[in-house]
Order: C-alpha cells, then structure tokens, then sequence
C-alpha cells in the first residue's frame, strides 16, 4: 500500500494486523482512492481534517467565541433521514431475516454493490476507522473497522466512538472485527443501500451521508449485526437508553428503557429531576442503545456501546433538556439546523425567537412567513458524551451496570397509561413486543400515525422478528435476578388534543414509583393490563399546574373500547409474524383478552 497518505504528518504507523491489512488492500483494489488515510484518534488528526473539511465546505467554522469547538454541516437535501426500504439483511435463508425486514442473498448482494464501489473513491480520500463499540477493556466491546470516503463521517465516528489507536490496540492480532464500507457515491437515493451481512460480521453502505445510514457502529453495528451476535452469544443489543437514578440515600437503581427513534430518549436519560426532589440524582449512561448480558452474579449489566451522543435537535432547549443544552456548547457537529451568517445556530423550540437573516437547513436565507421549519425536524448534534455535565462515571465501567428495571414506550395520544408494571418477564417480553408508537421525523414515512415497532427494533434487528422475542423469553433462564419491566407513556391527550402529563423533569415522578417496585418499597394496584400505581402511590408534591386525582384517572384509565382496537392493531404485526411467534406471546395475548 504505497498510496498511504500522510504517514509523517502524524506518524501513522500501519498496524501489524495481517487480516486487516489484506482486507483495506482488497477494499483499496475494488474503489481505488487517490490516497489512504488510517485515522489515530488523536487531536492533532481532528485539527487537520476539521481544517480540510472547512477548506472543502464540507464544515462550516461557528462563531469560536459563542460555539468552541463547533461546525455545521448541510446534508443533501434528498438525505436527511434513515431509509427503512434501503435497509437491508443479507442472509442466506430468506426466513432468517423474517418478514419485517427486506432481505437479499449475500452473493447478488455483494456483487451489486461491489459494481457500484468499483473505482468509486477514484479521486478521492479513503479514510480506515478502526474504532471501539464498548468502552477500553471491556469483555463485551467489539471492535469495527470502516473504511469510507467521507470525511464527515470520520469527524463524527471520532465523537461517537472510541476511534484510532486505541481500538487497535484492542484488536490487536485477532481476525474477529466488523467489516465496513462506505461511500458517498453520488448520494443519489436510487443507488443508496445499506445492507449488513451478519454471517460474515461485515456492512456496506453506499448513496448517503445521514448519520443513522453511515455512522456504521451504530445502528448498523450496535443494533443490526449486535442482535444477531448477541442472539449468538448469548446476550441482548436493544435500542435502550441507560440511566442511573440515585435516591437521597445514595441508593443507586439502574435503568434501560427502550422508545422508537425521536420519542425523547435523550431527554429521559438526561433528565433533571424537579426542585420538589431534594436529594434525588439521575445520571446518563446512554442515551441510545445498550447491550445487555448476564454476569456472574446473575444480574443483568449493561454498557453504553458509543462514546457521543447523536440527538434531535428541534425542541431541545434549557427546559426540555438542560444538559444536552450544555453537551453541544463545544466540540459538536450541528447537521440540518439553521444558522446564521454570521456563525450561529438556531431551531424550531430553542429557548430565543429566531435571529434575523437566518438561513435554514437547505442553505437558503429564511422567510419566516413562509411556512416551513428553518431547522430539520430531524436535524441532529453529534457531541461527546464527556461534555455532558450529568454523564455517569459508570459510562465507562468495563463490567457495565446492574439493570433493575427495563421500561418499554412509545408516543401514544390514547389508549397507553402514564405507566403500568408487568405481572412477569414473559409478560412483560409480551408488552414490549407489542409497542406501538406514533411516526416521527426520524425515519421517512407517515407522521403521526401509530406503527407497531416492537422493542423499539422494528428498523434495528438483524434477525427474524419472532425468533428474537425467542431469544428474549430465552434470556430469562440466563439471568437469575430479573430487572422488572414496565410500559410508559408521556403523550396521553385529553379530548381537547392536551398533553395530560408535564413530561420532561416531572417523569422524575414516574421513575421514583418504578425504582422503589423494584425495591419492593412501592404499592401497585393488580389490573388486567399490568400493576398500575394508584394517586397516593405516587410522589405528587409541587407538580407544577397540579395534580387532581381525576385528571389522573384520566392519564390511568383503561379503555375497554381502546384497548379492543389495540388488540386488533396488535394483531397486524402477529399475523405478519405468525410463522415464528413464540407461543408463549400468543398465550399472553389470550389472557389479556380474558383479564379484559
Ligand atoms: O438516525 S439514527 O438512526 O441515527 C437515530 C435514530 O433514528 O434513532
Ligand atoms: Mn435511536
């Protein structure tokens, strides 16, 4: 590899890895770069290809003063989203992949997209991103290996993962790495594809830009390839943000909690608890995705894969969010936000109305009488979770945390109650796989109306939908002290379209009930759905606009009527499923319906 590019500017040493080395020489002979460009991690390398991609208006500089350490990126506009109907799994056996995700044959596959990256980084830069899912010295870390031509993608792999030397090291002589392959191409949505090969630990991606498509470790990784490992291994990769949740004792409860895309993850793992809640504590762990495997005491520990945060902008303010205010001050990559000429950013629900001469997502100056959002809805920061002022220290713990709870959510403007526990894990594997959410910006497709998205996995499991609820009823023989499940839902409206619950910090309330179930401490009222909390089991004091037992009735109620329709809409995605559909979920069906 005599093109290796910059070697004495940053003293980039080739690693020693023969498998690695022969597979960038395979990947070099089918796209042939002008020039190869192996990332180390280190400050020095950031300054520069920040400074490259300044020079090939790929970043733009913000103001250094307001925003340290901050650049804006505009996606094409054609590509501002993940692409379900590209997404796909390339496994032999079609019914491996089951009927909720698109499938291929690896071979046709692989030679499709080989003809599209043959001679494709001609001209260009490929930049090889060894990097870490799992914090350093973790028994559950994996190591990937990317290989793109975007430069884009290497500034925000270095926020979202541990990247260069130390993975490297990590790897060291051993074969077993992801193997990914990105390309811009020519983003056009005709030729974007972004297929995984999970026999084979490998992933290509090619046609687009947008995070969720080439940020390969993760969805693509964590999620995607990390299910079917773990359905392998022996352990769980979900789309669950981690939180720990201190009470004033110092007692430390932690929790996983899974919500569809842009349901408000990254506010409930960065949640401040109200001025009522002397004493109490939540601290981040993750605020995306976990993996999740018993240790040897027979708990269950989990560990945040990624090192940065990539969350929705729009809507985030000091309120809604007041440590992910404080995770983009620096250091952050704002993608589809608006700005101004003069280095600023703004969105739709930032705290301040909007500065004059604002130029929106699309790189147009913006009228504000003309109807459209200045900001993305799907807009996105990318900023390393150490900036976070709330990031728990258990982040980077190897052995991971102790899960006691595992919360399942969706955005639901009926039917679903503020909270309810289930009877048991297998119920409670029946709860989660039922999960119902109304569409977001996160993915294309119809917003608003309600889709089944099961774990929150639907866009995210590499496997057969019904053998990994399998895998999940199976997970119980492996742990011995199980976390107890439970459903919530914030976005319950009224008749007249009102939120009944305040979200946000005041979820602080429902996060106390769950805690102290877990601890035997709380009480719950047995009902056909699940345990529910009563008025008086719940912390209620200095709720803002208060709380009136009805209004809670309201937020509690089950609906005969609604949950006749729930039952039906749950019945889409079964039928779809039927083929493989554990028994045991049928079985909990049944007695939900006769509990009703
Ligand atoms: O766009 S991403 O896939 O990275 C985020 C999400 O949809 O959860
Ligand atoms: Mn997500």
């Amino acid at each position: 590899m005599s093109k290796t590019f910059s070697s004495e500017t940053f003293g980039q040493t080739l690693p020693s890895n023969k498998k690695l080395l022969a597979w960038v020489k395979e990947v070099v002979e089918l796209t042939t770069p002008d020039q190869i460009f192996w990332c180390d991690g280190s400050e020095e390398e950031k300054e520069f290809l920040t400074k490259q991609a300044v020079d090939q208006k790929i970043l733009i500089k913000l103001d250094q003063k307001k925003w340290p350490g901050c650049y804006y990126h505009h996606s094409n506009p054609n590509d501002v989203a993940r692409v379900e109907q590209s997404t796909f799994i390339c496994c032999e056996r079609k019914e491996d992949a089951g009927p909720t995700n698109n499938w291929a044959a690896p071979k046709e596959m692989y030679d499709k997209l080989h003809g599209m990256l043959r001679g494709a980084m001609k001209g260009r830069t490929m930049y090889v991103i060894p990097y870490l899912m799992g914090p350093a010295g973790s028994p559950m870390t994996k190591v990937g290996v990317e290989l793109t031509d975007s430069i884009y993608v290497v500034l925000n792999m270095r926020i979202m993962t541990r990247m260069g030397k130390v993975a490297l090291k990590h790897l060291g002589e051993n074969s077993d790495f992801n193997r990914g392959i990105h390309s811009v191409l020519d983003c056009d949505p005709a030729r974007r594809f972004i297929c995984h090969f999970p026999q084979d630990n490998a992933i290509i991606s090619v046609g687009s830009g947008y995070g969720g498509n080439v940020l390969l470790g993760k969805k693509c990784l964590a999620l995607r390839i990390g299910s079917a490992l773990g359905r392998n291994e022996g352990w769980l990769a979900e789309h669950m943000l981690l939180l720990c949740l201190e009470d004033p004792e110092g007692k430390k409860t932690y929790v996983a909690a899974a919500f569809p895309s842009a349901c408000g993850k990254t506010n409930f793992a960065m949640m401040i608890p109200p001025e009522s809640f002397k004493g109490w504590k939540v601290t981040t762990v993750g605020d995306d995705i976990a993996w999740m495997k018993p240790g040897a005491d027979g708990r269950l520990y989990a560990i945040n894969p990624e090192a940065g945060y990539f969350g929705v902008v729009p809507g985030t303010n000091n309120k809604s969010n007041f440590n992910a205010m404080r995770s983009m001050e620096c250091d952050t990559i704002f993608t589809n936000v608006a700005r101004t000429p003069d280095g600023d950013v703004w969105w739709e629900g930032k705290d301040n109305s909007p500065p004059k001469d604002l130029i929106d997502w699309k790189g147009n100056s913006w009228n504000p009488e003309s109807g459209e959002k200045a900001a993305h809805p799907n807009s996105r920061f990318t900023a390393p979770m150490k900036n976070n002022p709330d990031v728990a220290e258990e982040a980077e713990w190897p052995e991971g945390v102790p899960i006691s709870a595992i919360v399942f959510g969706g955005r639901r403007a009926n039917t679903m109650p503020l909270v309810f526990q289930a009877f048991n894990w297998i119920h409670g594997v029946y709860i989660g796989a039922t999960v119902g959410s109304e569409m977001t910006a996160a993915a294309a497709g119809t917003l608003g109306q309600v889709r089944r998205d099961p774990m929150a996995m639907l866009p995210f499991c590499g496997y057969n939908m019904g053998k990994y609820f399998d895998h999940w009823l199976e997970m119980r023989r492996m742990i011995k002290v199980l976390p107890r499940i439970f459903h919530v839902n914030w976005f319950r409206k009224d008749s007249y379209g009102n939120f009944l619950w305040p979200g946000f910090g005041e979820n602080m309330r429902v996060l106390q009930w769950i805690a102290e179930r877990c601890q035997g401490r709380a009480n719950g009222l047995e009902t056909a759905i699940g345990w529910m909390p009563r008025y008086e089991d719940m912390n209620m004091n200095g709720i803002p606009g208060g709380m009136t037992p009805e209004r809670f009735e309201a937020l509690q109620k089950i609906d005969f009527e609604e949950w006749r329709r729930e039952l039906i809409l749950q019945d889409e995605l079964f039928i779809k499923l039927y083929r493989d559909l554990p028994k045991e979920l049928m079985c909990q069906r049944e007695l939900l319906i006769s509990r009703l």
